[in-house]
């Protein structure tokens, strides 16, 4: 494989930095949440990019959005890159940007050097991976690999009630074609570690063998609202007072299951929050993940089994809501073989690495063959403004990208 091609890494930053101020934030991170005029803004900017780059864009009906470029051979299934544009409400311009900013540009390098594959080669921008606004979280994916059933995904409702059916149609994102009747013949996504081990290991590339499962849920307590003066302690029925002890048991079933296990509680509503009334209802998100389905399972039962004790200790509801499941993804050999390969090419310093976030990539390696390659980000921070990467590491996933789909499409 000829290593003469390489990406333009400046053309790659700077776009990256373009993108990144659409709903630019204080400490330079982006908020763009999924389906919000931001992110339609994010989407008519990056589709403006894709046709710029010779790309025929289409639509289907969750609004993932698919940059196509012929091949020779245009019977054959396309090779697909591709990752998602959407940010958490704080994110950084990294987290998914580059997946799909790096994509471009190998689409750009090729135009400039009128290099055509014998396969076709895609770039996909998948709805909603943040699943900040609308959960379940992957939702354009999951729903594309039959993961997620299509209407269950167009009827879930942000905390205004408006569907995802109702923006995809409102932001004009909306294709025909039903999600998943796309052929693909195999899948490659680049994206930041999010995480401290390639930096620590002074190492370029991960080489991503798979990602930790997860397990999120809903936790609802029920108390009594009652005055913060005249009511005496021991009769309250304070919704908070007794979902404390329940959040510290279950972040500590992080800590208990292993190096992969993760427990988190991201957010928390209590009510009415006012600060002379006692707590009537408090409801509380938990993210619970690990590399193995067992355990990862074992988590989520005791979980189930502390807020059932809760419930009996303390007179209080506990309502456990079962959101979103998604199994440990191993991906395909055949296309980790082929990222490795691309790295010693390009001798770029590289190691095999498991994901501890999830990816599109999750559930497109359940219908085609998959694999994904990391690039440090700084401190191995993410999901934060202050999210940052170095411009050649960048760059040097945008070769392993190239390389792996012109090799992938030859
Ligand atoms: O939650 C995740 O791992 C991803 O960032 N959506
Ligand atoms: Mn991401
Ligand atoms: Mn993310």
């Amino acid at each position: 494989m000829s290593n003469t091609l390489s990406i333009d890494g400046a053309r790659l930053w700077n776009s990256l930095m373009e993108l990144g101020e659409i709903g630019g934030t204080e400490k330079g991170g982006s908020r763009r949440l999924a389906l919000t005029e931001l992110d339609h803004q994010g989407r008519e900017l990056v589709c403006g990019w894709m046709r710029d780059a010779g790309l025929t864009i289409s639509f289907d009906r969750m609004g993932n959005i698919f940059g196509r470029r012929p091949g020779r051979d245009n019977s054959l299934a396309p090779v697909m890159t591709g990752s998602h544009i959407d940010t958490q409400p704080s994110g950084g311009k990294f987290d998914g940007c580059y997946g799909v900013l790096a994509g471009l540009e190998v689409m750009r390098v090729l135009k400039d050097h009128a290099i055509v594959t014998t396969a076709p080669l895609e770039l996909a921008i998948w709805t909603n991976e943040e699943g900040v606004r609308f959960v379940p979280t992957m939702m354009g994916s999951g729903v594309f690999s039959k993961s997620i059933p299509l209407d269950h995904a167009l009827a879930a409702t942000d905390a205004n009630g408006l569907t995802v059916g109702d923006e995809v149609k409102a932001r004009g994102f909306f294709g025909d074609e039903e999600p998943g009747q796309h052929p693909v013949g195999s899948y490659y996504e680049v994206h930041i570690e999010q995480g401290p081990v390639l930096e620590a290991n002074e190492n370029t590339i991960g080489v991503v063998t798979g990602v930790l499962g997860q397990r999120l849920m809903n936790i609802t307590v029920t108390g009594q609202e009652a005055h913060a003066g005249p009511t005496p302690m021991a009769i309250r029925k304070d919704a908070l007072q007794h979902s404390l002890p329940l959040m510290t048991e279950i972040l500590a079933l992080g800590r208990s299951h292993g190096d992969s296990g993760r427990a988190t509680i991201g957010q928390v509503a209590v009510l009415p929050g006012a600060r002379n009334t006692i707590p009537g209802l408090v409801k509380f998100s938990v993210d619970l993940r690990n590399l193995d389905r067992t355990v990862l399972e074992e988590m989520a039962n005791k979980a189930k089994m502390a807020a059932a004790a809760a419930q009996e200790r303390t007179g209080l509801t506990f309502e456990v809501d079962d959101l979103q499941t998604i199994t440990p993804t191993v991906f395909h050999y055949a296309n980790v073989e082929m990222v490795d390969a691309a790295c010693k090419s390009r001798g770029y310093s590289h190691q095999r690495i498991v994901s501890g976030a999830g990816h599109d990539a999750c559930f497109i390696s359940r219908i085609a063959p998959t694999s994904m390659i990391f690039v440090p980000c700084k401190d191995g921070i993410s999901h934060n403004e202050i999210e940052d990467a170095a411009p050649t590491d960048l760059e040097a996933g945008a070769n392993v990208l190239l390389d792996v789909l012109l090799r992938a499409s030859a």
